[in-house]
């Protein structure tokens, strides 16, 4: 497998995802000042031009969620997803697709100091938070015990945000997000 990254883009994220399923792939450094991430055989790969994407042999993925989801199939042995047709599978899917469907640009919004009106996709940023609280329960991770994929895609959007020096003004997240920083494959800065 090859990674095309850049340590400053959300292809910290994918990389988190594949040292966590202990996966072997070589590192495709992207620069993006040089706009590496526009060139025509990029495009061909992930035709957003933009971070993170992975190719494996013939398969390639752009968007973090689908690598995330991609990889907790391939490494099914790593037991970072709850088992097909276990009753958690649903919300596994529903919380990789809540990460970036409505976390992510509810984030973005925020950081930008916009409105988020009722008719966009997603929730104004302190709802997300509510919702993510609700969904951690008692932890230590979304599935309790069982560390997966969106811990990730979900704790790495408030990690960045911690990085930028935002607190959450939340104590449970600024805890969860403790807890993932100590994992030894943590996303780094
Ligand atoms: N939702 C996408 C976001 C991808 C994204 O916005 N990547 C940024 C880096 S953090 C990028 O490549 N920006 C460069 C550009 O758009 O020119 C994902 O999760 O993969």
């Amino acid at each position: 497998m090859q990674l095309y990254f850049n340590p400053k883009s959300r292809a910290a994220v994918a990389k988190w995802m594949l040292d966590e399923c202990g996966a072997t792939y070589e590192i495709v450094p992207i620069d993006l000042e040089k706009r590496e991430h526009k060139t025509e055989a990029f495009l061909k790969i992930n035709p957003a031009g933009k971070l993170p994407a992975l190719v494996d042999g013939e398969a390639r993925l752009f968007e973090n969620a689908a690598i995330g989801l991609y990889l907790a199939e391939k490494f099914l042995q790593a037991g970072l997803a709850p088992a097909t047709g276990s009753p958690e599978r649903g919300r596994f899917l529903s919380l990789m697709v809540y990460s970036t469907s409505q976390l992510e640009p509810s984030m973005g919004d925020h950081l930008m100091k916009l409105e988020t009106p009722a008719q966009r996709g997603w929730t104004d940023f302190e709802t997300v938070k509510d919702v993510v609280e609700t969904e951690l329960g008692n932890g230590p991770y979304l599935f309790g015990e069982q560390f997966t994929l969106a811990d990730i895609m979900i704790g790495a959007m408030f990690m960045w945000q911690r990085h930028w020096g935002i607190p959450s003004g939340r104590p449970k997240l600024e805890a969860y997000m403790d807890r993932l920083a100590a994992r030894t494959a943590a996303m780094k800065f």
